[in-house]
């Protein structure tokens, strides 16, 4: 464990600072919010800031879409405020990670804007420029070079009337694509990295960092996709893991990370992978391949929806752990994995996969956070999440801001031309679901009427329940969710088989217990005076139970058989009657069977 990079015994807590704390009235969080925030951070104990977009931007993808790599928007601070942040947090212990976007850049970066002067520009091939499909009037329905959906719905491709041609854009067409096979691009993208790490901060979070590298054939042409639904086809298949993602990971490693690490500096890469496989996975994240250090993958975020997160599912517990524990077993010899509920993308993990009635919220969402923070990887917390901050609840579209949502609210109820899916309210109901502004709006954090996060007027409402559910309560109560996230954090940086132990899923099949074991044979140096063959029997182990249901269930005998004489770790509905059986009195010490209404049971036998 001695060996283990820091990282893997470390907690990274994800700051969308539009959401966490305003300073200065205008309704939008900002730099000296966050640093105003720090003893909320340094009380959690996290080992890492991730930082969301705070560059220059237009704000059309609340900051993933940048103008200018060099600066702080003014609506979050200036530059001096980013330095004083990573001051305070460096004071603490604290690391800071950016946001590095670079798939694609606004369509007002200086770059792009030269690019677009026309098809002599010397900056043209930085971007994706091609002509209309060869036969078709450019501009025209169907004209598009390939048929490729954007992740915001509609069209992939932007038609520019002035040079006829059109750019691709994966996202927004506020975010055209950079093209990744132009040496130039990588360098400046490179240039880039390296100045902010000379600035002090410690590493990036590599936005859809699997797509940059596109199948493009030596004609230039790029390939349709297979159409699933509605008018576009899908083009993933020919950018994600594409042809040459390794090799300009491997690059960027080189030539920006690998002399840092060499000066003793510690840098944390981690890659954000939509639709990334175990096997490449493994590959980004194989020390020693030297690409990045762990990798974000999506799959358990699918359990619950069809192609699109638009297209709720019921889940089933069995494909979380199928999906789960094939991510750690994949990665388990080789490479390392981000573990992550919450994030600005996703709704609310308490709304999603646990109960946010009143109850059964505060178990849920502590059952939830026992089951993801006793696997094997690195775990993000993203704000709000260890308060137990449920999904927005909104009713009427005019609330939500996300250009994603809306985006697919126009495509879906055949705003923008193709066939009308769904009705209004149809969608109205799938985005109470799924919206990305579930996870945006503001940080509770007291019960006063913007819960504390501005003076002014929030720029997304504020959830009407901070009254129950806020920061300051959260810390006056010992049995709040913060409080189990404060000793999972913990437990973490304490106890090495919680981050390094051998993982093994049980009752894989089972719909409401999620069981599994964590192993590690840990030398006892400390000690001293020991042989080899008496350290190799210092054996380590946790058994993980937890109830994902709102009603009591037993846990089958062969599973705490053993178990018997084990201490109890964490215990979330009390300490002793996680374990012992209902007619034993506490500390009994017998294999207990029956597991309450989401409650979850860390046991541990050395
Ligand atoms: O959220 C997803 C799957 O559940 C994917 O749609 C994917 O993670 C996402 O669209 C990519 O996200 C990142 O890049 C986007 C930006 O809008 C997101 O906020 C960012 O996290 C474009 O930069």
């Amino acid at each position: 464990p001695g060996g283990a990079p820091w990282w893997t015994r470390a907690v990274v807590y994800q700051v969308y600072p539009r959401s966490f704390q305003d300073t200065d009235g205008d309704g939008i969080g900002d730099l000296p919010g966050i640093t105003r925030r720090l003893d909320h951070l340094g009380r959690l104990g996290v080992d890492v800031v991730w930082l969301s977009p705070v560059y220059r931007s237009p704000q059309a993808d609340n900051g993933y879409d940048i103008s200018d790599y060099e600066d702080v928007d003014p609506l979050f601070g200036s530059l001096a405020d980013l330095d004083a942040l990573v001051a305070g947090l460096h004071e603490r212990g604290i690391k800071l990670v950016m946001d590095l976007v670079v798939n694609h850049t606004s369509d007002e970066h200086p770059w792009f804007r030269e690019s677009a002067t026309g098809p002599d520009s010397p900056r043209r091939d930085w971007y994706w420029w091609r002509p209309a499909r060869p036969g078709m009037e450019p501009g025209t329905p169907g004209a598009e070079p390939t048929n490729w959906r954007s992740f915001f719905g509609g069209s992939a491709w932007a038609f520019d009337a002035a040079s006829r041609e059109y750019y691709l854009h994966l996202f927004d067409p506020r975010q055209p694509d950079l093209n990744w096979e132009n040496p130039e691009v990588r360098e400046a993208v490179y240039a880039m990295m390296r100045r902010w790490l000379d600035r002090g901060v410690d590493g990036f979070r590599m936005d859809v960092i699997n797509l940059i590298s596109k199948a493009v054939a030596p004609d230039g042409s790029l390939p349709d996709g297979e159409v699933h639904w509605g008018a576009y086809g899908d083009g993933g298949p020919h950018y994600t893991d594409g042809p040459r993602v390794h090799e300009y990971l491997a690059e960027m490693h080189r030539e920006v990370v690998a002399p840092y690490l060499a000066q003793g500096r510690e840098v944390l890469t981690v890659g954000e992978t939509p639709g990334v496989t175990v096997e490449h996975g493994v590959r980004y994240t194989d020390p020693a391949r030297r690409e990045v250090d762990m990798v974000f993958q999506f799959e358990h975020m699918g359990v619950d929806h069809g192609v699109t997160r638009y297209d709720p599912r019921p889940w089933r517990l069995a494909d979380l752990k199928a999906t789960l524990g094939r991510w750690q077993a994949g990665l388990a010899e080789r490479g390392w994995n981000a573990l992550y509920w919450d994030n600005h993308d996703q709704p609310r993990v308490v709304s999603r996969f646990g109960d946010d009635s009143p109850e059964h919220r505060v178990a849920s969402a502590k059952a939830l956070a026992v089951l993801l923070h006793l696997h094997r990887g690195t775990p993000y917390l993203y704000q709000g999440e260890e308060l137990g901050m449920t999904n927005a609840h909104f009713t009427r579209i005019e609330q939500y801001q996300d250009v994603e949502s809306l985006g697919y609210y126009r495509e879906l109820t055949g705003r923008t031309g193709g066939p009308r899916l769904r009705t209004d309210d149809e969608m109205l109901a799938v985005l109470a679901h799924a919206s990305r502004d579930h996870a945006r709006t503001p940080v509770q954090w007291d019960a006063t009427p913007a819960a504390g996060f501005t003076t002014g007027q929030p720029w997304l409402e504020v959830n009407p329940n901070h009254t129950e559910i806020n920061a300051g309560a959260a810390w006056a109560d010992e049995d709040s969710v913060l409080h189990l996230y404060r000793r999972l954090v913990a437990l973490r940086h304490e106890i090495p088989v919680v981050a390094l132990g051998d993982f093994r899923m049980l009752l894989p099949d089972h719909d409401a217990i999620y069981a599994f074991t964590r192993a590690l044979d840990a030398p006892s140096a400390a000690d001293g005076g020991e042989t080899e063959g008496e350290r190799g029997r210092r054996r380590d182990e946790l058994l993980v139970l937890v109830n994902v249901s709102g009603s009591r269930q037993d846990v089958p005998g062969e599973v705490v058989s053993g178990w018997e004489d084990a201490d109890v770790l964490v215990a979330t509905h009390g300490p002793t009657d996680g374990i012992a059986p209902d007619d034993a009195g506490p500390g009994s010490g017998v294999g207990h069977r029956v597991l309450r209404p989401w409650e979850a049971v860390v046991l541990r036998r050395r």
